[in-house]
Formats: structure tokens, sequence, C-alpha cells
């Protein structure tokens, strides 16, 4: 071998060593990104809107749960972390990848005519789920599950009406600061807006109304902001479960108690969802007076619905999720909405429920 064969021998050598060692490092690195399409399986992309709650955790978990390898589907799961830009990313990346469905749950509601244009222009469809896009053109997706959230808004004032009215509380007295939502998503629209028209039906009070941003950490900082502003807060209307418990955290830490004795001066505090064990617990104990159910099961819901899809069936376009109450207050066993009984539950962990 001369001189220049060795170097070249060499050179080789140390590129295929470079190369190896990159692709094995690559293994150990799994990244979502580098999810691929299957070749035998059914390809679905979700686009999960974030990771802020228990509520976003439990339904991650569902889906993925639903759409295994060994139920004939290969899952391409992307956390969009709250961002917009993030989902419209991965639905391109979906599209790229030639998936056969596409699962969005939308982080707000406005925005997507574009992104779904493409993806009906690929011939992909797309189930919506949890929360809902605002396009008018509802060729945009096929379907659409989830639950209703002004329903369970409307349910969470009734129960306020009913629990005051039966404590011979003034309406006029009931002193109520709203910590929505993420502004803009589907839930936080529907459950604003059911409180506002109570407040105004009713004649309560509706002080002021703050994102918490359905986290933990924002619930507890907005509720110790509105505690400075105000001093006469009587009921704290979370938009989730995560919300309440930082709040709850916020007035504990102020000194003030939390309860639904109100004319004691206990601060009355409800919330949304029933997924989180501590949520429950806090029910269970009276911290909080009242949870409206949302329930994220929603895998075998979709998967449902992508059954039908392949059996060449039209689903409906809107599918709602039946849903409780829970308090463990005694002052009101029932409420009723639209004409329609809604029987109080003790509150019961997510993990009882499911094995009911
Ligand atoms: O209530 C909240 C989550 O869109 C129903 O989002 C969902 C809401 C849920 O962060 O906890």
């Amino acid at each position: 071998m001369n001189n220049y064969a060795k170097k070249a021998t060499i050179l080789l050598l140390l590129l295929v060593l470079v190369a190896g060692c990159g692709s094995s490092r690559f293994k150990e690195e799994k990244t979502e990104d580098e999810e691929v399409v299957s070749e035998d399986l059914i390809n679905v992309g979700f686009s999960q809107l974030g990771a802020e709650s228990d509520w976003r955790n439990t339904n991650t978990i569902s889906m993925q749960e639903a759409f295994t390898a060994e139920k004939g589907y290969n899952l391409i799961y992307k956390n969009g972390q709250q961002k917009q830009t993030n989902q419209i990313t991965a639905i391109r990346t979906f599209i790229q990848q030639g998936v056969d469905y596409i699962v969005l749950a939308p982080v707000t509601e406005s925005g997507w005519d574009t992104v779904l244009g493409e993806v009906k222009e690929a011939g992909i469809p797309v189930i919506l789920v949890d929360r809902r896009v605002d396009s008018s053109d509802k060729t945009l997706f096929a379907s659409w599950v989830g639950s209703d959230f002004e329903l369970e808004g409307r349910k969470m004032a009734a129960w306020i009406k009913e629990y005051t009215e039966s404590k011979n509380i003034d309406p006029a007295d009931l002193h109520i600061v709203n910590i929505q939502g993420t502004l803009g998503s589907t839930a936080q629209i529907g459950r604003t807006r059911a409180l506002a028209n109570a407040a105004r039906e009713n004649g309560w009070d509706l002080m002021a109304e703050v994102s918490g941003e359905f986290t933990e950490n924002k619930g507890r900082e907005v509720m110790a902001a509105l505690l400075k502003r105000f001093n006469n807060i009587n009921v704290v209307y979370c938009e989730n479960d995560n919300e309440a418990i930082g709040a709850i955290d916020a007035i504990e830490s102020s000194g003030g108690k939390v309860g639904s004795n109100i004319q004691k001066g206990e601060i009355m505090v409800v919330s949304f969802d029933g997924v989180n064990e501590k949520s429950i617990e806090y029910a269970k104990e009276g911290k909080i007076s009242c949870i409206a159910e949302c329930n994220p099961l929603h895998g075998p819901r979709v998967k449902a619905l992508i059954e039908m899809l392949e059996r060449g069936e039209t689903p409906d376009k809107y599918n709602y999720v039946d849903e409780k109450m829970y308090s463990s207050i005694s002052e009101v066993d029932k409420i009723i909405v639209d004409g329609k009984d809604y029987y109080i539950n003790e509150p019961v962990s997510m993990e009882e429920l499911v094995k009911k």
C-alpha cells in the first residue's frame, strides 16, 4: 500500500467510526421528531396542545393507550407546549410523513383555516379532540369529540345559586372572581360565558375575570394579586382544578380560610375537571365546594371515530361526553339545567371511577 492508499484507508475508517457514533448516539437520544410512519399499522399523528394540567396528562395517556401497535396503530405524538405555531408545524410534518389520520387538540379556537386547508388538500381526515376550531368551513374536520364546556359552567352556576339560596344569601352579596383558563380556548370561552350570564341574570357581583392559564402556578399568582386588589372576595370560580389548588394555596398563605361558610368569612372555591387526586381530596374535605367533572378519557372515543372512518362510515360531526357534578356539601342534592336533572355526587377519584 502506498502512502496515499494508507491515508485514504485511515480516512475511510475514521468516517465509518464517526458515522457509527452518530447513529448510535441518535438512537440513545430518541426525540419525538424521529418518530416515523409504519408500513403495516394505521398511522395517527396526534398534535396535543401541551402538558399544562392533570387533565391534559391524563388525556395524553388515554390517547397513547388507545393507539398501540397491538391494536393496529402507530401513534405519532407531538406536544405543542401551548403554542399554536408548534401545533401548525406538527401538522405540516404529519402531512409530509403521509399519516393516515390527524388528531388535533387545538390550544385556541382561531387561526386554523390555512393549515387545515393543507391537510384537506392532502386528503387526510382530521379528528378534533377536546377543544374546537372556529373555522366556518366545517369540511375541514371529519368529527369532534369533547365536553360541552358552557353546560359545565351553567351546571356550576346552578349549583352556586341553589347552595347560596339554601343559605339565604342575598345574590348581591356574592363577590365572585373568575380565574379563567387559557384565553381563546373552547373550555375557557364556554365556562367564562356561563358564569358571566349567570352573574347578570342573578345579580351576582362578578368583580374580575383573569386568566390563570389552567396551571397551578398561575392560579396561585393570580389569586394572590386578586386578594390584594379586593378585600371582599367570597367565591372563586376556577376554570380548572390545577388553578384551584394554586388559588387555595394563595388564600391560605394570606391567612384566609377556604370553605363554603361564606357568611362566616370563608372563601368558597369551585372548579372543573375532577381528574387530579389532590382536588378530589380537597372536595372531600370541603376545601373545594363543588367540581364540575370534565372527562379526559378521549382515547377510546377517538379510536371509535377512526374505526368508523376506516369502515367508510360518516361519524356525527359533534360528539359530547356526559359529565357529573361532585360535592360533599349536603345542602344541594340536585340541580336542573335546561329541564334536565343532574344529581350531585360524592367526590370520587379518577382511579375509583375507572374501576367502576
Ligand atoms: O379543563 C383543563 C385543561 O380543554 C377541557 O384544558 C380542557 C381543559 C381542562 O388544561 O384542565
